[in-house]
This record gives structure tokens, C-alpha cells and sequence, in this order.
């Protein structure tokens, strides 16, 4: 895809040129090692496959700061003279970013575009000003929205939840700003729409009716169906799973729970999930793993991209580099046929210690290079086959007629009684596990 190089009124990352592939042999780090946009993997682009986004509120609202102190950046983007003036600023940065990073989606939260203002009325207002202005600028780049959604968790009013609060005039004014959202994604052109449940859940058990908190989230994620498909919007509902953080405990806890609660709810033919890999940590679960259960489901839609730091387990939300992770989930999303409309979002920060502004091009394209160097490594263990002959060889003995007859539910209890009784000891067979392994790591190094 080619695209003109958005210029607007002031130049916000001076001195950075579009960064380009110039492959492995290079020392210039600000260009793509790996990531060579219209290199064809397994029949299609890596572009195609990978469908990188930028989340909007690390890239360009997040400073640094953390519970200890403040931020550590000031970006030339957030001295306008007022907070309407600063975030069309901010609509400018970004399409500068994401023009000299070329990549072709983004992805932001309603009060990352347009600040809040002191009515709904006037919030709605903010986020139609800023959403037009990104319209022009997305039409004039033909970058695209990967995914909208809504910040139901900054605003005290919200410190109990939105959709699961117990105060039903907090669930009224959660119902008005994703109203808004999805009139945004809409005017947008969102391929999908994110829930991400950061305060949906409780602090304490002892003084929170779960059931019903439950019962109120499925209703408003039904209205939220319902009003999106009214406006037209037809992309993929998603849900992003966390188990923790800022809550105790959050519903959602990770893909297994949340596919239950869509089925329970008559909600998974609209809604799909969006796995973050150190929300899935957090839950005490390999990334790979949260994929696979949506996978198995049919309902993988989107990744949030980023790693967890091992051995704190916190959601560090950094750049993924982990090429074991990236190549295991790499080998999940090849082996599921893609991700459809999907994408790679970087929901991922620069540490609080980077502080150039180049930085935020470096923790990108070290992600970007990483998934692209996992697809063609991925690439290279489905096509090769011999991972899913020694998955397909622990199963064989499912082929004999009487394992074929349970799996299709045509046994009983009594039945295996006979069939253990009648045949010798089953002999052991082998995992494998050193065997499959060594070949991720033959495949990886070779
Ligand atoms: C928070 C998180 C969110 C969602 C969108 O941990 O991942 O940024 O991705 O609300
Ligand atoms: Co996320």
C-alpha cells in the first residue's frame, strides 16, 4: 500500500524520515530488520497478515508517570492552549507517527482523542470535533481504525464500574459514552469495537452482589450489540479479557471465563475476544494458551501485543520482544487461518527511563520486527508439518472403531468398563515434550 507522507502544520518528530525495511544487514535503527511490508508469507503480505496498530493512549497520551512520580516526558503535542486545542494537536502527532512508522491501523479509547467535558453533552461534542478531524486526516493518509472503545475506568465516577456499578445512574452515563464511542468507530470506520472491563469487577467480595453485577453487564453489552448494529456498525465486538488490576477481581477473567459468559449470554455470534499477552500472564496463562481457547471457540478476533516482565508479574504492557511468545502465538494465529479483521495492536509503553522521542519509534519497530520475524518462523513450522504429525500421532488410537463410536457420543459407562475389562493394560505412550521442544528450537535457529 502506498501512501503520501501526511504533513501537517508543525512537524512533531523532527529529523525522523518513514522508516523503511532495509533488512537485517543494516545498523540504522530506525529501520525495519524484518518487517518488510509486502514480503509475501504463506500467500499473503506481512502487512495483510500482521495488521499492526498503534494504541493512542501509550503512544501519545502516556508521559511516563507512575504511582511513585510523574511523568517523565513532555511532548510538544500537549501545550495547546486549551485541552481542545492540545488534542488537535495530538490528532497531528499521531498521523505523523503513524505515517513515518507506516503502519496501517490505530486504535484509541474516547477520551484519549477528545477530553471530557463538563456535560455529556459537551463530551459528545469533544469526541464528534476530534473524530471529524481524524476522519479528514485518516482519508488524506488512508491509515485505518483497527478498533474504538471507550474509557469506562479513569473517571471517579467510575471507581465502583460502568456497565457492573452499583449505582444505576454510573451505568446510565457508561451507556452514554459508549453510545458515543460507537457513533465514533462508526464515523471511523472501526473494523471492531472493544470492551475492555477495567473496572467490572469488585474490591471486595463481602459488599458486592455478583450475580446481579453479572446480569447487568450482559444487558448492557446486549444494548450495546443492538445500538451498534442499528448505526451500522458491522465489525467484531470484542472483549478484552484481564483478571486483575486496577480491581481485585475483574469478570473478565481470561478467554475461557468470558467464552462461557458470551455463550451463557446468547452474545458469541456478535462478540469475539481481543487476548492481551500480559493480561493472559496475569491470569497465571501463557498468551499462547488465552489464543488457543479462543481458537478452539472460533472466536479469536483481535490481539493486544505486548509482554509482561516475568518475574514481577505486574501488566508492564512492554513492547514485545520475546521471540519463544511471539513465534508460539505466531503459530496459534497461522494454524487458525489469520485474524480475519484483527490485528496487532501495540498495547505496549516505552519505559518510563526512555525518554527521547525517538524512543517511541524504537519500541515499535522492535515489536513490528518481532512479529514479522515470528511469521516467517512460524511460517516455516506449520507448512513444514512434522509439529502437527507428532500433535496427530498422541491421538491416534481415536481412529479404532470404539473411539470413534464415544467421540460420537454413541458409548456409555458400561461400555468402557467392557472395553477396559477386555483389552490388555493400554501400553504408555510418549509426550514428546523434549522432541517438540527441540524442533521449536530447530526451526527458531536455524
Ligand atoms: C488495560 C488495557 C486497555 C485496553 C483498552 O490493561 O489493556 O488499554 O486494551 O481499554
Ligand atoms: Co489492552
Amino acid at each position: 500500500m502506498s501512501r503520501s507522507l501526511f504533513v501537517g502544520q508543525k512537524e512533531y518528530f523532527p529529523g525522523i524520515d518513514r522508516i523503511a525495511y532495509e533488512g537485517p544487514g543494516s545498523d540504522n535503527p530506525l529501520s525495519f530488520k524484518a518487517y518488510d511490508q509486502t514480503r509475501v508469507v504463506a500467500g499473503k503480505t506481512m502487512e495483510e497478515h500482521l495488521r499492526f496498530a498503534v494504541a493512542y493512549w501509550h503512544t501519545f497520551c502516556g508521559g511516563g508517570g507512575d504511582p511513585f512520580g510523574p511523568g517523565t516526558r513532555n511532548y510538544a503535542w500537549d501545550t495547546g492552549s486549551t485541552p481542545m486545542d492540545s488534542a488537535r494537536m495530538k490528532v497531528d502527532a499521531a498521523f505523523e507517527f503513524f505515517t513515518k512508522l507506516n503502519v496501517p491501523f490505530y486504535c484509541f479509547h474516547d477520551r484519549d482523542m477528545a477530553p471530557e467535558g463538563d456535560s455529556v453533552a459537551e463530551s459528545e461534542a469533544n469526541l464528534q470535533t476530534l473524530v471529524g478531524l481524524a476522519k479528514e486526516r485518516q482519508d488524506a493518509s488512508g491509515m485505518r481504525l483497527l478498533w474504538g472503545t471507550a474509557n469506562l475506568f479513569s473517571n471517579p465516577r467510575y471507581m465502583n464500574g460502568g456497565a457492573t456499578n452499583p449505582n444505576f445512574p454510573v451505568v446510565a452515563h457508561a451507556g452514554a459514552q459508549v453510545k458515543a464511542a460507537l457513533e465514533a468507530t462508526v464515523a471511523l470506520g472501526g473494523q471492531n469495537y472493544v470492551f475492555w472491563g477495567g473496572r467490572e469487577g469488585y474490591a471486595s467480595l463481602f459488599n458486592t452482589d455478583t450475580k446481579r453485577e453479572l446480569e447487568h453487564f450482559a444487558c448492557f453489552l446486549t444494548m450495546a450489540r443492538d445500538y451498534g448494529r442499528s448505526i451500522g456498525f458491522e465489525g467484531t465486538f470484542l472483549i478484552e479479557p484481564k483478571p486483575m488490576e486496577p480491581m481485585y477481581h475483574q469478570y473478565d477473567v481470561d478467554a475461557q471465563t468470558v467464552i462461557g459468559f458470551l455463550r451463557h449470554h446468547g452474545l458469541d455470534q456478535d462478540f469475539k475476544l481481543n487476548i492481551e499477552a500480559n493480561h493472559a500472564t496475569l491470569a497465571g496463562h501463557s498468551s499462547e494458551h488465552d489464543l488457543q481457547m479462543c481458537v478452539d471457540a472460533g472466536m479469536l478476533g483481535s490481539i493486544d501485543a505486548n509482554r509482561g516482565n516475568p518475574q514481577n508479574g505486574w501488566d508492564t504492557d512492554q513492547f514485545p520482544t520475546n521471540m519463544y511468545d511471539c513465534v508460539h502465538n505466531m503459530i496459534v494465529v497461522l494454524q487458525a487461518g489469520g485474524l480475519g479483521q484483527g490485528g496487532f495492536n501495540f498495547d505496549a509503553k516505552i519505559r518510563r527511563e526512555s525518554t527521547d522521542l525517538e524512543d517511541l519509534f524504537l519500541g515499535h519497530i522492535g515489536g513490528m520486527d518481532a512479529y514479522a520475524r515470528a511469521l516467517v518462523i512460524a511460517d516455516r513450522i506449520v507448512s513444514d508439518g512434522r509439529l502437527e504429525e507428532l500433535k496427530a500421532a498422541r491421538y491416534a488410537s481415536f481412529a479404532e472403531a470404539d473411539a470413534q463410536r464415544f467421540e460420537a457420543g454413541e458409548l456409555n459407562l458400561s461400555d468402557l468398563r467392557e472395553i477396559a475389562a477386555n483389552n490388555p493394560e493400554p501400553a504408555l505412550e510418549s509426550g514428546k515434550q523434549e522432541r517438540v521442544e527441540n524442533l521449536i528450537n530447530d526451526y527458531m535457529f536455524s
